[in-house]
């Protein structure tokens, strides 16, 4: 199957995918990027959203939370043309690896050589592209609650470019390069071309990004473990929620009284154990809080009127 076939047959069941295999990808003569049916069973299931709508009791929450906890995963990038590792019943295989073997500790020993030119085509393919309404909400939220935690599994920079701050990227950034030796980090200009050894000391450069096999920044896990013990509202956004330990911070919430939604538009081994399960795209979900953000500053601002034309009938009476 080629790739612009590969393509059309993703159209049915796939979201955000099309157009990036339609762009860059298939430009590029080394890009193997076969999705591999796999077998997935898709249940509808009572507690399912399937309108994009809010219901009455996420509204609820959503207004009087000040304690939330975003995790995203590569579905929110998926409409800005970033290709996600698993939905729609595929899973991306480069230059004939599954990606669970390119992206792994024991590739990086291997051929570290094979690990650079699947992230430096992945990196060519991220320049250009820009965050989508996903992303712009999330980062609105930040200003919106006074306690809020963004956690990440992403590697693409996207919420950072869509203006969101003190983001907990749990796998890394696939924009610094991380010395193998000193461990020493470098950011990778996008106008320069990217460090190949240590400034340091000379030693080989791997990608900055945690792979298989490999553990988590502990700082970036333990701050976002405490988040998602402590929050009231947790939101979990285009992750196919299989790759732990990120997929275990929802049941961590969930554990500690939180209420969890998912937003996906397919159902995942979340969708059941979740509170609410929102089937539909993050660019099309997400901007449905925005409303609903301004119906409640509205509400807020009502309130204060209300509140202020008190204190002056109570100071005129006075
Ligand atoms: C949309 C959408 C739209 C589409 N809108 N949504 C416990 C149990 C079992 C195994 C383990 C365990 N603990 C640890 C493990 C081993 C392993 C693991 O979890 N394996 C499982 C797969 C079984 N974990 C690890 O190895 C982790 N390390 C670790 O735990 O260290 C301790 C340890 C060491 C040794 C042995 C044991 C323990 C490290 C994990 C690092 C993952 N790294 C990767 C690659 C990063 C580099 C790279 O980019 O190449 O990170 S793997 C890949 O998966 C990537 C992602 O961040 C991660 C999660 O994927 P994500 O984001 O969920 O994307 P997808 O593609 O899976 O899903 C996309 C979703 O979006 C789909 O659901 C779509 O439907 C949806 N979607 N369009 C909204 N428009």
């Amino acid at each position: 199957m080629t790739i612009q076939e590969t393509a059309r047959s993703n159209t049915k069941t796939s979201v955000g995918r099309l157009p990036a295999i339609r762009g860059s990808l298939a430009a590029s003569p080394h890009f193997l990027n076969i999705f591999r049916p796999r077998s997935v069973t898709i249940e509808p299931s009572m507690r399912s959203v399937t309108e994009l709508s809010i219901s009455e009791r996420l509204r609820q929450r959503f207004l009087k939370a000040s304690r939330i906890l975003v995790l995203t995963g590569a579905g929110v990038s998926a409409e800005s043309g970033v290709p996600t590792f698993r939905g729609g019943g595929n899973s991306t295989v480069w230059k004939g690896m599954p990606f669970e073997v390119i992206s792994s500790a024991r590739m990086v020993d291997q051929d570290l050589s094979a690990v650079w030119e699947w992230f430096d085509f992945r990196r060519n393919l991220l320049q250009p592209l820009n965050p989508n309404r996903a992303h712009n909400e999330i980062a609105n939220w930040q200003d919106r609650f006074s306690e809020f935690t963004l956690v990440t599994q992403n590697i693409d920079g996207l919420h950072q470019k869509a203006g969101s701050r003190d983001v907990f990227e749990l796998h890394g950034s696939i924009w610094r390069v991380r010395c193998v030796s000193c461990q020493a980090r470098f950011e990778i200009l996008s106008s320069q071309p990217r460090a190949e050894a240590c400034p340091d000391c000379g030693a080989p450069v791997r990608p900055d990004v945690v792979l298989f096999g490999e553990i988590l920044p502990a700082c970036a896990f333990e701050q976002a473990a405490a988040a998602a013990a402590t929050c009231e509202l947790c939101f979990v956004i285009g992750t196919s929620a299989l790759v732990y330990p990120a997929a275990g911070l929802p049941e961590l919430a969930q554990a500690a009284g939180a209420f969890v939604c998912e937003v996906n538009p397919e159902r995942t081994p979340l969708s059941d154990r979740c509170d609410e399960s929102m089937l539909g795209r993050a660019g099309e979900v997400l901007p449905l809080f925005s409303n609903l953000s301004k119906e409640s500053d509205a509400q807020a601002t009502a309130t204060r009127v209300r509140t202020k034309s008190l204190e002056t009938r109570l100071t005129a009476k006075d």
